[in-house]
Formats: C-alpha cells, structure tokens, sequence
C-alpha cells in the first residue's frame, strides 16, 4: 500500500500509516490531527513565560527585552515564571506517580486484612526483603500480618512530616549526604508535593534557585518514594517479572476474538481485567456470540505491566490509542488513570467500541463508568469484561481492519531477573563494564510526542546506543516502541557492537532490556545504585546516563528531575519550556552539576541525542580509570 508523504512522516510505524490512511478515508480525527491545527503553539507558553498564578494577570513576559513587559504585574521576571511553572509540572507529575503507589499500598492494606475481593501475596521473598528494610519482624507471624505492617508504613511514607523516606536509603551515602546539604532529601511525599503548590502561590519563593531545589526535591519523593513504592507493592501483590516471550504492535488484535484494550497505568485493575478474562463463564459467553475466545492485549504502561508479568500483548504506545479504535476491531477500551486521551470519547461513537473508565478520578466525555474497587476487584472486573463480551455482538465486520505487524519480544526484566540472569550478581555486568565490552548502561524511557516522528526518537536512539555498546534498559512508551521493532529479542544483539554483542549472546538477553512502566523507573534506580554501592561509588560517577526522546507527560518532567537529582545525565528530545528563562536554562544544563553531580542537555536530533550520552559515558570512563 502507498501512503502519501504526510502520512509517512508523521512515524516510522508501519501500522501508523495504515490507520492513519484509514483515519483519513473515514474523515476522522487524531492527535496528529489536532497537534497540526494548533500551530503555531503558543509562542509564550513554549517559552515558558506565561503565568496565570493570580487573577491580576494572566501575565507574560516579552522575550524581546526592548519590546513588551519584562516582568509580570506583581514584578515576577522571566526566571521566576519559568521556574515556578516547571516545578508545578514536576508537583503535577510526582503527584500522579505517588498516588499511583499510594493505591497499590492500600491494596496491600487491603489484602492483609482480608478485605479485597481476589488479591492475594504473590511474591513472599519480597514481602520479607521490604519487610526487613523497614524493620518489620517476620519471625513466626503470617504474611498477612507482615504485609500489614509493611502496608501502614509504605502508606505513612505519604504523609510524613520528617523524613527520611525509606527507600531513598538505598541510594549510596555519598549521594544521600549531598541531598542532605544541599537541602533536598526528602521529608514525606505528600508534603514535598504541597510545598511546591504553597512556594509558586503568589508572592511566596521568588528565587528561580531556591524554586528549584524544591522541584528536585519533590522529584527525589517521586522516584524514590512514590514511583518506588508502586513498584515494589506490584511487586508484592502481582509477583516480580521474569523474563517471558510476548508479542507488540496493533497486529496483536485478532479479528476472531473479542478484544479488549486495557490501557492506562494501575496493575491493580489489569490484574483483576486479566483475571476476569479467563472466567469460564465468561469465555463461554463470548464463544456462544461466535468470538473464538476473549483477546486482552495492553496500552501505554497498564500494557507494560500486564506484558511483564503475564506475557500479555502491547497493543502500541501512547500516541496509537486512538489508532486502537480505527482498526474496528476493539469491542472496549478500559480505562483508568494516565495518558488517556479524552478524544477517545467522540472517536468511540463513530466505531462500536465501548469506552469504559473506572476511576472516580478520570472521568471521559463519552465513556461508560463503571466504578472499580479493591473491596468487590473481582466482580467488578467481570462485570467489566461481560460488558465488552456484550458489546462484540455490536461489531460491524465491515469496519474491522487489523494491520498484520507485530514483533516477538522478550520482555520482565527486573532488577531481579537481571540479577538472576547475570547468574545471581551485578559482577558479571560490572566486568563487562570495566573491560569495555559494555560501555555503559542507559536508560530510555518517555513518552510519544507530535512534536516528533512517531517513535523515530525512541528507536534512532536506542540503535545507535546499541551499536555503540551500551546496555539499554527502558520502559514506558520507549520500551513499546523498541519492543515493536524487535529490539527486545536476542536476535537484536547482532545490531549491537562487538561488545554488547557477545555479552547478550553469552547470557542470552536482547540488548534492550524492558524494565516496566514509568513508576519502573525505580527499578533502574535501583540497579543504578546497586552498581555504585558494589563499586564503592556515587551513581553521578558511572558511566549511565539517562533519555526521553519524545517526552510530552509531566510525570516525564519529574522522571527527569529525578533521574538528574540522582547524579544521572539526562537527555530531553523535545524541549522543555524553560528557554525564556536564561538562568533557570543554565541551572538546568549546567549548574545542576555543582549540586547533584549531573545536568540535562536538551537534543531533538536522536542520534546526536545517544552522541552525547556515549561522550558522557567516555568521560566518565576515564575519570573511573576504566
Ligand atoms: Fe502575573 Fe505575578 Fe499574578 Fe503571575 S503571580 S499572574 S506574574 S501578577
Ligand atoms: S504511558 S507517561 S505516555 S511513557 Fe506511562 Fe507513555 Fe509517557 Fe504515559
């Protein structure tokens, strides 16, 4: 099939062109869409100068120093909105990430005492591990009780007023002593979060400096609270991935089935969807409507942490949500918290999919509500996927089409499957590291975003750090990307380096290791700091580095203050807005090392992006004498 120019150079997806020509065919709208109707983006707000903190503005600042105002109506610069804006983003997207782990905490809380309708304790070795680590006693008491305890501390971790946070006590001593001087080891999650909110109200922090630090120290709460504890609860509650074979790419929905999408972010409703699915009652019901079977397939990180655990297949990324439902062929798209675009309402009634939330807190125009909670999970999510069974009657076989790509993948890998697959120690990947058969670690991680071709980002990165012998362990929209190309098969180690190369081969990993959802992100951390702590070193001392190529949430804003603030350099392919304010630019790009030993370097290119991680690596190569 040919595609017009337009269609080609919006991604380098092969399905994304097929539903897009489809999309264009039928007169529908998509996100690329709306983004192309929006230009030129507001010039101000790219900038970052625009500020509707008090009803005496909105105010904006010129960014021509000889025309227009230079300060807001209260006197604000340009350096103070900038910096107040971005830390409201890192609050927004801390925010997000911790209420995500407070969830999963209150359904340990839950479970432990025996009030959740079909979870149980999946993985007891990590239940004992946390347990330990906050000094929880184990001896001679049920995994309930356990879980208990661990459940009322993970949830005080929330609302602290002093800290320290648990978990931020894995990070070496080094880099927990420069968090202590410098004034950003955090106290609790929540309160970290409040006093952003609290310094950018009017006439509170006005030094972009000083405005800062907090936002870093928000985004320390993030990583190594909120997004950490979500992990790590999963964990508990759903088992710990292991490396298992599945499938990526919209082809993975089949004509023949029922097929429901489950996308957004929290196990603790895909768990119970994937649950649901296999009840006999209701694959009977399916079976007696002339579908073969019921057909889960995954989106966004709800995708990841479904295909992690279980296998289960990713149906795409963010940017092909709504790609999902021009296909036809999804009888209900289930939702809960993040990334969910709210167009897929109006996009659902010119197609018979059913789009239900269950959240009370994302609601959609357009959606069915069919309210979900811990205490009823498993009838609830039955009646959820009884209702897409229902709905596959409604199909018009006539509107289905399916692209056929997909990609094998193999994905689950933990700090722990890692770990087990180096034969039971970090050594065998530090030696690689030493002897330069690897290079260095990075982390890729993000969003999709208009702004740049489709997952071309992501994947032109991703290559040319593999070819260039460094490990790449990702998640989120990035891991479906590299997953739906087949850089996460074994196989792919013959698009790596020499080094990297035998290094799969021997222990036979593909080159890019998918690590999970964004709350997964801890994962990386923790291997970060299991690396340093092994090596008697900071994180900010080895040779990783970090990336978002087409970021757009700001839960990645967060990510990347927090990833920076542990002494990991990080490069941003799309820009942040924060150019109209030249000090908090250089704070950002440079200062930030005299104070977390890293900075962020801002790259749309994405094969100059993985250039100045490699110099990075090589740099600090050099300063380890390796
Ligand atoms: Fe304008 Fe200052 Fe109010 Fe912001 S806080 S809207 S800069 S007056
Ligand atoms: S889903 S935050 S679009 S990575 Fe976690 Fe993808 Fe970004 Fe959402």
């Amino acid at each position: 099939m040919a595609f017009s120019d337009k269609i080609l150079q919006k991604s380098i997806d092969p399905t994304v062109h097929q539903m897009l020509d489809r999309a264009e065919q039928a007169g529908i709208e998509t996100v690329w869409d709306r983004y192309e109707k929006m230009l030129p983006e507001c010039g101000f707000g790219e900038l970052g100068v625009c500020c509707r903190n008090c009803n005496m503005g909105p105010c904006r600042i010129s960014p021509f120093e000889d025309e227009g105002p230079q300060k807001g109506i209260c006197g604000a610069t340009a350096d103070i909105i900038v910096a107040r804006n971005l830390i409201r983003m890192i609050a927004g997207g801390a925010a997000a990430h911790s209420d995500h782990g407070r969830d999963l905490a209150h359904t340990l809380l839950l479970t432990a005492e025996g009030k959740s309708g079909g979870y149980e304790i999946k993985d007891e070795a990590k239940l004992a591990a946390l347990a330990k680590e906050y000094g929880i006693t184990a001896d001679g008491r049920t995994k309930e009780e356990i879980a208990l305890d661990l459940a009322k501390a993970v949830y005080a971790e929330f609302g602290k007023q002093e800290g320290p946070l648990q978990f931020t006590r894995r990070a070496p001593q080094k880099r927990v002593d420069q968090w202590q001087k410098m004034g950003i080891d955090p106290r609790g999650i929540d309160r970290e979060i409040v006093e952003i909110m609290h310094r950018t109200h009017i006439g509170v922090d006005n030094d972009p400096v000083n405005l800062i630090l907090q936002g870093l120290k928000a985004s320390i709460a993030d990583g190594w609270g909120g997004s950490m504890v979500a992990t790590e609860i999963s964990d508990v509650l759903f088992g710990t991935p292991e490396p298992v074979r599945s499938e990526a790419n919209l082809g993975v929905l089949k004509a023949d089935h029922v097929n429901i999408v489950a996308h957004g972010h929290e196990p603790v409703l895909s768990e119970m969807i994937l649950a649901a699915c296999s009840d006999p009652a209701l694959v009977a019901k399916a079976k007696g409507l002339g579908a073969k079977g019921i057909n889960l397939v995954g989106m966004c990180c709800t995708g990841n942490e479904l295909n992690m655990r279980h296998g289960i297949p990713l149906a795409g990324n963010f940017m092909q949500q709504e790609l999902a439902v021009i296909t036809g062929a999804v009888d209900a798209m289930i939702v809960d918290v993040q990334c969910i675009m709210p167009a897929l309402g109006d996009l659902c009634e010119c197609f018979h999919t059913q789009f239900i939330s269950t959240s009370y807190k994302a609601k959609f125009p357009g959606a069915v509500h069919m309210q979900f909670n811990e205490e009823n999970a498993l009838s609830i999510a039955k009646e959820i996927v009884g209702s897409a069974v229902d709905n596959y009657a409604n199909r018009v076989p006539e509107k289905v089409f399916i692209p056929e790509e997909k990609s094998d993948c193999m994905v689950g890998f933990s700090a722990e499957a890692i770990i087990k697959a180096l034969g039971g120690t970090l050594d065998p990947l530090l030696d690689a590291i030493k002897s330069g058969a690897i290079k260095g670690i990075a982390g890729v991680v993000g969003c999709n975003n208009p702004k740049i071709k489709h997952d071309l980002g992501h994947v032109g990165l991703v290559k040319e750090l593999i070819k260039n012998n460094v490990l790449v362990v990702t998640t989120g929209c990035n891991a479906i990307a590299t997953a739906k190309v087949g850089l996460m098969l074994p196989e792919a180690a013959d698009q790596a380096g020499d080094g990297l190369k035998g290094v799969c081969q021997s222990l036979g990993i593909p080159p890019v290791l998918h690590m999970g959802s964004c709350v997964d992100i801890s994962r990386i951390l923790n291997v970060c700091a299991a690396a340093a702590n092994a090596l008697g070193v900071d994180i900010s001392d080895l040779p990783v580095a970090g990336a978002a190529p087409e970021w757009m949430s700001e839960k990645a804003v967060s990510i990347g203050a927090y990833v920076v603030s542990s002494g990991i350099f990080t490069v941003l392919g799309t820009v942040p807005p924060v150019l109209g304010g030249p000090l908090v630019t250089e704070v950002l790009t440079q200062g930030a090392n005299d104070v977390v030993g890293a900075a962020f370097a801002v790259e749309t290119d994405p094969v100059k992006g993985a250039g100045l991680m490699i110099a990075h690596m090589d740099a600090k190569r050099k300063a380890l004498g390796i």
